[in-house]
């Protein structure tokens, strides 16, 4: 990919469309209106002048708690046509995560939806003070409202000044704000919008998974905007029957979900029937899909998922599956323009085969942690980043999922992959979703506890239990059967769906 030494990424996302005559086409469909790229073009210099008579300044963050809808587009191009640094948050945080967020990242506006208020307003008065200006986006044309001015001018930067971040959290301390340049999502989208998942101009894309998660700002606004074509937004918390619905009345050529909701979407297609037409992918990523579901899916539905596994630090998916080279139960392989290595705890490349820890190399990494050097030292490595991932390659090269490298258990002095036990789990009939824990017998030794959430309308009990156990020990190594199994109404996750297995660890 060619990148002008100076230039603002908004031009080539936002401004080229007109050029390119692509006016008057749909940039951005919701439940009630259609936003053309033509008038994307002047709400988001409006927004950018708005921001400039507010006062900010190349360089100045805006932190965003916003809701899925245009004005996100206007709010997050806008800044960064005027060189404002755009910080979108998850909406689903609490007041001191967010008083936490104002505060680290010095931001000099918040704009926020008002949804979010019985958590915004207590952050802003715990901050008294230091709180920042705020911009409330009561309604999504306010923001670009002053759309018949003078174009904004771009800021041009280099592809490697700073331009967005994004927050990332772990399961241990407090998020991390990834600061992004100027070239990352064009590194993303050409890499693994174009190239991996081939999306064009044709495309309408339509992701579950929310723009505040990298997973969702390429899926539904990077990659069509990249390519020219149509991001379906719903504010909506999505479930299978508003996911569902959706799907039916947009009718979106690729789908992007999360394993979670794969696995209630496919107990939600036993009552109903979608017609998944006009989807020519479905995607996923945060966690690892199980093979079973990608093979119900694909029976329900007629479409397949193509699995891939990415990170907030790396912006997108950077190992994945294709449609022409896939292989469910795995992660597929790197993505174009990305290298991927399994290392063992000294650093060093493990014996093929062998499990390991994954590291990364690409383009659109962050390029450090704000106000975080030492994590930063210890997770951007020589051009490398360590994803925290357990990962091994099968034979025929593809990348098998093993678990956070914090959840790895080691069971009789063997590692032993909670992701895979899941997977197994979940092949029962009566198994929606499934964590495994490493548990402490009465000897101090650890072994696999499994967490199950069942489908609507079964029984957990000492059968079904023993049916299980039974299953695990039949397909996976003896040493990794559950020996406790515990029903739960729903597992803790993370806002982006991961579970959060260290929550169930005793
Ligand atoms: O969790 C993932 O797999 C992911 C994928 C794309 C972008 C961001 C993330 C965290």
């Amino acid at each position: 990919i060619t990148i002008p030494p100076r230039f603002n990424v908004a031009v080539p996302f936002i401004d080229r469309h007109l050029a390119e005559g692509r006016g008057a086409k749909a940039a951005i469909r919701t439940a009630s209106e259609t936003v053309s790229y033509a008038a994307l073009a002047r709400r988001v210099d409006a927004t950018g002048r708005a921001l400039q008579a507010r006062g900010l300044r190349p360089g100045d963050r805006m932190l965003m708690i916003v809701k899925d809808c245009p004005a996100f587009f206007y709010l997050f191009w806008g800044a960064i046509k005027a060189g404002i640094v755009p910080v979108p948050v998850n909406t689903l945080l609490r007041a001191a995560d967010y008083a936490y967020m104002i505060d680290d990242s010095g931001c000099g506006l918040l704009a926020w939806s008002p949804e979010y208020a019985a958590e915004v307003e207590p952050a802003l008065a715990q901050l008294g003070s230091k709180a920042p200006p705020a911009l409330k986006v009561t309604d999504d044309a306010s923001i670009g409202a002053d759309a018949a001015g003078p174009t904004l001018e771009p800021h041009l930067a280099a592809p490697t000044d700073d331009c967005f971040w994004l927050y990332s959290s772990g399961s241990t301390g407090r998020p991390k704000g990834a600061v992004h340049r100027q070239r990352d999502m064009v590194v993303a989208s050409e890499f693994y919008g174009v190239r991996t998942l081939g999306v064009t101009e044709t495309d309408i894309c339509y992701s579950a998974a929310k723009l505040f998660f990298a997973y969702g700002l390429g899926n539904a606004m990077t990659f069509p905007l990249w390519a020219g074509g149509t991001a379906v937004l719903d504010p909506a918390r999505p479930t299978p029957a508003s996911t569902f619905d959706n799907v039916e009345t947009f009718r979106p050529t690729l789908y992007f979900g999360v394993p979670t909701l794969y696995a209630a979407q496919l107990a939600a297609l036993e009552a109903r029937q979608v017609g998944f037409g006009s989807v020519r992918a479905c995607v996923s990523a945060g966690e690892a899909l199980p093979a079973d579901i990608f093979r119900r899916w694909q029976e329900k539905t007629g479409t397949i998922i193509l699995d891939g596994i990415g990170s907030t630090e790396m912006l997108h998916i950077f190992l994945g599956n294709r449609l022409d080279d896939y292989r469910p139960g795995t992660s597929g392989r790197a993505v174009p323009g990305y290298t991927a290595e399994i290392r063992d705890p000294d650093g060093n490349r493990v014996q093929p085969g062998d499990s390991g820890r994954l590291w990364m190399k690409g383009e659109s990494a962050a390029a450090y942690y704000w106000n975080k050097p030492e994590k930063t030292a210890q997770t951007m490595v020589g051009g490398w980043l360590d994803t925290g991932d357990t990962y091994r390659q099968d034979a025929d090269g593809y990348f098998i999922y093993e678990g956070r490298s914090d959840d790895m258990l080691k069971v009789g002095g063997i590692w032993c992959s909670p992701v895979e036990i899941e997977g197994c789990l979940i092949g029962h009939p009566a198994v929606l979703e499934s964590a495994v824990v490493g548990r402490a017998d009465a000897d101090g030794l650890v072994k696999p506890q499994a967490f199950i959430v069942l489908k609507p309308g079964q029984d957990g009990g000492a059968t079904l239990t023993d049916a299980l156990m039974a299953r695990c020990k039949q397909s996976l190594a003896p040493y990794k059967y559950p020996r406790w199994v515990e029903y739960v109404s729903e597992l803790p996750k993370t806002a982006t769906g991961k579970i959060q297995r260290f929550k169930l660890r005793g």
